[in-house]
């Protein structure tokens, strides 16, 4: 017997997402999410298909903003980060020509600004049209624009601006307290309004419960329209920061997140994000049934480790995945 959180929506229909509906998601017995986010994934996608992303941090450390997760707030001096100012053009591009000619097919830069100076976009604008013109889809995250920033992104060329809702609104300030997150949806908006798509998620495992997870799932599929890609990070923990001893999330409960992202936005790509690292294979393999169908892609993330790409291309190559 199926619960009603278990039966698909009728074909034609639309639902409206609420944290209550989400919870729901997330409360049904775990084969019954599993099939209907498996039924949802293949709908709309190849399930035997995942796209790779590759990041790379072009400004590093120093940041002035709080978030508790994160290596790269100044006030987090015990994670003993070494500062790195913007990067020159030409490495970028050379680090993205590697990225390309490994298999990436988006190139991720990020900077850690709470915001970019206007003179700081100028060398970001020329980054951008560069690895464009590699062939490659471009994203950056460079913190909360400001009017007319979106719009000079969009004239270099930019394809996703990532910028995530990290967690669900009643946890928010537990964990930065330098921002809000009205702040970060004002900042989607003008993303939107330039017309760059949006790439937009969250962490999991910071100590918040399963109905900040809901919260979280159902602000991400309220968006209208959702995001194109949807990040779902698991907390790498980093010594020297607040959260560097949250308590480890249930590995279930990190696969039932990736269902219920799945389920709720069907179009969207769900990506397998930070925490991969510790992961073993076959918990990366639950992901992609639970319909993830993206990852990021070499051997770092922005400061912390990733996956190795040769484990990724063994792990995809047995489960008889290709890439896009
Ligand atoms: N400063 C910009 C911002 O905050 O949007 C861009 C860089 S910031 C590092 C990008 C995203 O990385 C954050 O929003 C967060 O979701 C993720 N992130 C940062 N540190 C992390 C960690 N230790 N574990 C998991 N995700 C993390
Ligand atoms: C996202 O959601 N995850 C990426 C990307 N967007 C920029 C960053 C993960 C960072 C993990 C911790 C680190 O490398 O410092
Ligand atoms: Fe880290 Fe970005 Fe927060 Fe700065 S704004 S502390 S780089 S997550």
């Amino acid at each position: 017997m199926q619960t009603d959180a278990a039966r698909p929506a009728p074909a034609g229909t639309t639902t409206r997402w609420t944290a209550a509906s989400v919870l729901a998601l997330f409360e049904l017995p775990f084969a019954d999410l599993m099939h209907r986010a498996q039924e949802v994934h293949r709908r709309h996608h190849d399930p035997n298909a995942v796209q790779r992303s590759t990041l790379l941090s072009i400004k590093t450390g120093g940041c002035s903003e709080d978030c508790g997760y994160c290596s790269q707030a100044a006030r987090h001096h015990e994670a003993n980060l070494a500062r790195e100012s913007l990067m020159e053009v030409d490495e970028v591009v050379a680090a993205a020509r590697a990225a390309r000619d490994k298999g990436a097919s988006r190139f991720c830069m990020g900077a850690a600004w709470r915001g970019p100076k206007d003179r700081d976009l100028e060398r970001v604008e020329a980054m951008i049209r560069a690895v464009k013109g590699l062939g490659l889809e471009t994203c950056v995250t460079l913190g909360m624009l400001q009017d007319g920033q979106a719009e000079r992104l969009a004239e270099a060329g930019l394809d996703y601006y990532n910028h995530n809702l990290d967690t669900g609104a009643e946890f928010y300030g537990r964990v930065i307290t330098t921002h809000t997150q009205a702040d970060r949806f004002d900042t989607l908006e003008k993303v939107r309004d330039a017309g760059i798509k949006i790439c937009c998620g969250g962490i999991v495992g910071m100590g918040e419960t399963r109905p900040v997870r809901a919260t979280l799932i159902a602000q991400l599929a309220s968006m209208a329209p959702p995001p194109e890609s949807v990040p779902i990070n698991e907390l790498v923990p980093i010594p020297g920061t607040p959260l560097a001893d949250a308590p480890p999330l249930d590995p279930f409960e990190f696969v039932r997140t990736i269902a219920c992202a799945r389920i709720t936005m069907p179009e969207s790509l769900v990506r397998l994000s930070a925490g991969r690292e510790s992961m073993s294979d076959e918990l990366q393999a639950l992901c992609f049934l639970a319909g993830a169908n993206s990852i990021f892609y070499g051997d770092k993330l922005l400061t912390a480790g990733n996956a190795e790409a040769a484990r990724d291309d063994a792990l995809l190559n047995r489960l008889g995945m290709r890439t896009f």
